[in-house]
């Protein structure tokens, strides 16, 4: 190896000639430098070392946002290490299986939760437990303030590991999507460029750290433009509006700009700073776009990715960017709209979105079967997703193959709950769907067939499933039926009942 492809290299290497200058403006007004976040994740990394946590070691993570997470980020891509977040809504219950299948060397948690950790750690593995808290509190941070300054950067390959961010599986159990440093580099380097970053550019980055979206399409864009993000930790759209006089870009789910347009203070005036909103996670409605561009003359850019790839599709910056489509295959990936056995359909006609490039993953952790499932003969990675392209080559998304929710940019798989509800007390099965709802793209609903009498109420089962399953995974409403429709070959008919509760939150 000529030359280190740690993606913290590719990073530091964008870092401005003033090292003083500000890399993260937080809620209370104070500025973290570069030249802070670089010796604070170095100095994390020798901490991580210290702690015995090795170049390939899992480190998982479930912590709120705060800057010290993202120090913990970069001082794990510096240690070489393979970094593992898991949404902080996750319930003790979801954490084991992470815990379980992963085998990390470290695990970081909020103060509060230490004793499930400690508990989980001792019947499994022997995973190390510290916590961090959202005040930069707990006992990571008091070893790191006794730690010593380290400027360690593992020499990494760039195929080595840098994440594992697991996605829940149509069966529902989670798969590890394994990240390498040449597949977040790659991506990194080619959003910052096709999105047209320049030394002005001030990004808000709202999302949260532990996805694809605001951990590595947010945070490394920003980072490798050398230039502030306004730091909030989490998303609220006052604060948001008051932050763009100061601002550029905005990368959000199109709940974001849902929210945005339901506030009375967003207008073209509170915007005039801004050149950049870019929207994905979830499908943008066509009616949110129009009302944006009708509220602030901005087109938002749409664009599409997911968790084993990065971002893969992009409206343009320069250019039509249309509602109701995400755009073209970035540079460096290509693809095809195919039919059930990996052909290219024609033009305009509906198939699966299959894709190549250095952004796609390698693999999920230890499904070495499933992994060989989602992937073609020629390499071509099978996304799942329904998408048809036109003549020019722009594809739209146009539903999903595998039975997926998406709320709030959230994922939820059916599958998982389903599993939970079916084994309650009287229930005889369950199916549950995502319906529009108006602030959340879909909203969960259950639709459960019991036995008469009914055992159940609809606040039973959400109480049921509220100490295993993460709120926004939770049905939002439950239904009771004698009977789940089925087609001739037994299959549950979600598509009726999707039709039939659509009106639900009145969306
Ligand atoms: C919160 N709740 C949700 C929810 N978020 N319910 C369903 N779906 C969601 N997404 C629940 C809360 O637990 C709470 O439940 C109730 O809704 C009210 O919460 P809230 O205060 O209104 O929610 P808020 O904290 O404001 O969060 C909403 C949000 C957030 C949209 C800001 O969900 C968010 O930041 N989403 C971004 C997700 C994201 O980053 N996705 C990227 C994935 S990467 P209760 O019961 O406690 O009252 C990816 C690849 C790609 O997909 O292409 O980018
Ligand atoms: P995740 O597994 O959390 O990374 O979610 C990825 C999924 O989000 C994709 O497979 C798509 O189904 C969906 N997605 C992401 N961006 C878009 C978009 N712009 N339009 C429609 N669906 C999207």
């Amino acid at each position: 190896m000529s030359q280190n492809e740690n993606l913290y290299a590719l990073l530091r290497g964008r870092f401005p000639a003033d090292p003083d200058e500000c890399c993260m403006e937080l809620p209370d007004g104070s500025k973290i430098s570069f030249a802070d976040v670089d010796t604070g994740s170095g100095r994390m990394a020798g901490l991580l070392r210290n702690l015995g946590v090795e170049p390939g070691d899992r480190v998982l993570v479930q912590v709120d946002k705060s800057p010290e997470a993202v120090l913990l980020y970069l001082g794990c891509l510096r240690a070489g290490a393979v970094f593992l977040p898991l949404n902080s809504a996750y319930t003790a219950r979801e954490v084991e299986y992470f815990i379980g299948d992963a085998t990390p060397r470290l695990a970081v948690c909020r103060p509060g939760d230490q004793a499930a950790f400690e508990a989980m750690s001792a019947a499994g593995g022997g995973t190390r437990i510290e916590t961090l808290g959202p005040a930069g509190d707990g006992s990571l941070m008091s070893l790191y303030a006794r730690a010593p300054a380290d400027d360690l950067l593992v020499a990494r390959a760039n195929d080595d590991l840098a994440a594992i961010l697991y996605t829940s599986g149509t069966t529902g159990r989670s798969k590890g999507a394994m990240l390498s440093h040449g597949n977040l580099s790659s991506n990194a380097l080619v959003l910052h460029e096709h999105w047209g970053f320049t030394p002005e550019d001030v990004l808000i980055h709202a999302l949260p750290i532990f996805h694809v979206h605001g951990l590595f399409v947010a945070l490394h864009c920003s980072l490798l433009n050398g230039t502030p993000m306004i730091f909030h930790t989490r998303f609220d759209a006052d604060a948001v509006i008051d932050a763009m006089p100061r601002a550029t870009v905005l990368m959000g789910v199109p709940t974001f700009y849902v929210r945005l347009l339901e506030n009375p203070r967003f207008d073209r005036d509170a915007t005039r700073n801004m050149r950049l909103f870019v929207a994905g996670s979830a499908p943008l409605l066509p009616e949110t776009f129009a009302a944006f561009e009708a509220r602030t003359g901005q087109r938002i850019l749409e664009r599409y990715g997911m968790t084993e790839a990065g971002m893969i599709v992009s409206n343009p910056l320069h250019g039509e960017r249309l509602a109701g489509t995400v755009g073209y295959f970035l540079p460096g990936v290509t693809g095809r709209v195919a039919d059930g056995d990996g052909n290219e359909v024609r033009r305009g006609e509906v198939g699966v979105l299959e894709i190549k490039g250095p952004n796609v993953f390698k693999g999920y952790w230890r499904m070495p079967e499933k992994t060989a499932e989602e992937f073609r003969a020629d390499g071509h990675f099978i996304t799942g997703d329904n998408a048809t392209m036109a003549e020019d080559g722009r594809i739209s998304i146009v539903g999903r193959a595998k039975d997926l929710v998406i709320s709030g940019g959230y994922n939820v798989y059916p599958k998982e709950i389903e599993l939970l509800i079916d084994v309650m007390p009287g229930v005889r099965e369950s199916a549950v769907i995502g319906v529009p709802h108006p602030d959340f793209g879909e909203g969960v609903v259950a639709v459960v067939a019991v036995d008469e009498p009914a055992e159940l109420d609809e606040a039973g089962v959400i109480d049921a499933l509220s100490g295993s399953l993460a709120a926004f995974k939770r049905p939002k409403r439950v239904f009771f039926t004698r009977e789940l429709p089925r087609n001739t070959m037994g299959k549950v008919q979600k598509n009726q009942l999707r039709e039939q509760y659509a009106g639900t939150f009145g969306a």
